[in-house]
């Protein structure tokens, strides 16, 4: 069978499943066609969707755009509980769109919109986006050697093919920033792949080495901005596409806690794990719990909620140096009992 070079672009909408865990701005949603499911987002299909443009004024087709919407779930050991972390998805969909609007400069993305085009009830947590053929790779950038990065060292001295200088130690700094990308697995987890298989994948060698510089340059960019903010990014993971006039775009969320490794500057130090900006509460009191880590993934009680929100907060506040109330002021964001149609 001939290796298509590129996913995305589904023939049709796919049957829907139930919701993971019952939410009101997921089920509200549900008379969209659902396009993919994450563990913790979902993209909808919003062509067709647009009242009075199909086909729009000068006869040519509309854009494709998608409606790509952060939940609140959470996953801890690659499990998803079923308590949901208030926020968190709007936490996520802020500090993305924060990221969109500052990289442009270094390469294009999938942004359109934060308001126009968003249902009332997902303000604050969905995005309207360009639809992209998306690149069959995941674009991992390093900066510091930790997680599979780590195990990969200890075995072999190289991470993705690359070589590194002998007696690094647990989460240190690495020399420089390094593009690792890996397949994108359905099932089960992706696999680490080195440039040349990732260049054979995407079919385009030329078109592989913009993606691995665009990479690296959004991470020194994020990286150095976080540093000044006392967060230090150890590593994080791109998915690129092209648009439909063939521009190359970031598309996913950008430098997001789910999608990156953030540690706080402060008590940073080699020669073992660091704890996780964002998740360490949850981590803490499920090791703590007995829970073997596998699924299903125990519900989160009360106080390790309300700890774990304030972090995602405080993540979205000293990354963004705004309020985290004015991003829900300014994507008019409603609460989720007002969603719901309570009082
Ligand atoms: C797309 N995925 C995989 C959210 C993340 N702009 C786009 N155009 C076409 N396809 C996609 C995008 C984007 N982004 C990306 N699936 C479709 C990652 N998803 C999985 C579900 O949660």
């Amino acid at each position: 069978m001939p290796c298509s070079p590129f996913r995305g672009w589904p023939e049709s909408s796919r049957a829907r499943p139930a919701p993971l865990v019952a939410s009101p701005y997921v089920t509200a949603l549900a008379d969209l066609p659902l396009i993919a499911r994450g563990k913790v987002r979902e993209i909808y299909d919003l062509t067709g969707a647009r009242p009075g443009e199909t086909p729009d004024a000068s006869g040519s087709s509309p854009e494709p755009r998608l409606l790509m919407v952060a939940s609140d779930r959470i996953s801890t050991y690659d499990a998803v509980h079923p308590t949901p972390i208030p926020d968190k998805g709007r936490v996520l969909t802020g500090l993305s769109v924060f990221w969109f609007e500052r990289t442009g400069h270094i390469v294009a993305n999938h942004l359109l919109s934060a308001t126009l085009g968003v249902p009332e009830h997902a303000r604050g947590r969905a995005l309207v986006v360009r639809r992209l053929r998306m690149l069959p790779v995941e674009c991992v950038v390093r900066g510091y050697i930790t997680g599979s990065g780590w195990r990969d060292y200890q075995a072999s001295g190289a991470v993705s093919g690359i070589p590194l200088p002998a007696g690094l130690r647990e989460s240190e700094q690495l020399p420089e920033p390094l593009f690792t990308p890996s397949t994108k697995a359905d099932v089960g987890h992706d696999e680490a792949i080195d440039f040349e298989r990732a260049a054979r994948l995407v079919g385009d060698r030329q078109l592989m080495e913009r993606v691995r510089e665009a990479s690296i340059e959004l991470y020194s960019f994020g990286a150095a901005h976080a540093r000044e903010r006392g967060v230090i990014l150890a590593d994080t993971k791109f998915e690129f596409g092209l648009d439909r006039e063939g521009r190359l775009s970031v598309g996913d969320e950008v430098l997001t806690p789910d999608s990156s490794r953030y540690w706080p500057a402060h008590g940073f130090e080699p020669g073992h794990g660091q704890p996780s900006f964002d998740k360490q509460y949850v981590r803490d009191w499920a090791t703590a719990s007995g829970w073997d880590k596998r699924p299903p993934a125990p519900a989160i009680p009360a106080d390790v909620v309300a700890g774990t929100r304030a972090r995602y907060v405080e993540a979205y506040e000293r990354i963004t140096g705004e309020p985290f109330e004015a991003w829900l002021e300014r994507t008019g964001s409603v609460s989720e009992a007002h969603a719901r149609g309570a009082a």
